[in-house]
């Protein structure tokens, strides 16, 4: 972690320290910290109890559904395709946010060029090989900041954090971004996912707190 980072860091927590009377919460950061949220310098871990250990012998990417040219990628096709890195803060709807994460990987518009949606396609359904899906308007995914994320920091992604590799969306809660990610299909209609269909927002902005539906 950087000095700058760690000072940054412990500043907020004096603040949050000294507003004596006032329940520990977040303190806004200018603008940083969506409301509701805690900043965390650790990096939890979230999951179904599942950490599928996939090796790159056998990890492929499925891009099906509404496109011209359905592809199955293997480990080696991927990492053959132009490599990004972007530096993102992440929300967890558990009310934790990391700031800085630095990922690296391939950008979905990327992946997007390559396969060719239809233009009857709008919605995007993720799914991961411990079972996990879910969902996003596409128009969400277009963003330079969504990837599908090889390393973190400088190095793979590890198994608990979602290796061999996994979505990132830094501007929605971080459900919507599918570790061990297996397939996204491009569709025509919205199709809730694991969560959202167990009661967790569709749209899932930070910013405006959609958190449960
Ligand atoms: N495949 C898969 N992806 C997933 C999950 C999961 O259980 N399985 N949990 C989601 C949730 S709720 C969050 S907050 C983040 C957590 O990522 P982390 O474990 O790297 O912190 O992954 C998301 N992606
Ligand atoms: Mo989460």
């Amino acid at each position: 972690m950087s000095n700058e980072r760690y000072i940054a860091a412990k500043q907020k927590w004096a603040e949050k320290q000294t507003a004596k009377g006032v329940r520990p919460r977040a303190v806004a950061s200018a603008g940083r910290l969506p409301p509701g949220q805690k900043l965390t310098i650790g990096f939890p871990v979230l999951d179904l109890g599942v950490q599928p250990d996939v090796p790159h012998q056998d990890w492929s990417l499925t891009l099906d559904g509404l496109v011209e040219k359905p592809t199955r990628l293997s480990w080696a096709e991927f990492n053959a395709l132009p490599q990004v890195a972007d530096t993102s803060d992440f929300h967890c709807v558990t009310t934790w946010s990391r700031y800085d994460c630095r990922w690296g990987g391939v950008a979905f518009t990327t992946l997007y060029e390559l396969v060719r949606p239809e233009s009857e396609a709008k919605f995007v359904y993720f799914t991961g090989y411990d079972g996990y899906s879910t969902n996003v308007p596409l128009e969400n995914c277009l963003d330079d900041d969504v990837l599908v994320a090889t390393s973190f920091d400088g190095a793979p992604i590890s198994r608990e954090h979602g290796g061999p590799a996994r979505i990132i969306i830094p501007k929605l809660y971080a459900w919507k971004g599918a570790k061990f990610v297996k397939g996204i299909a491009f569709l025509a209609n919205d199709k809730p996912g694991f969560w959202e269909m167990r009661g967790y927002s569709n749209t899932a902005d930070p910013w405006k707190e959609e958190r449960y539906s």
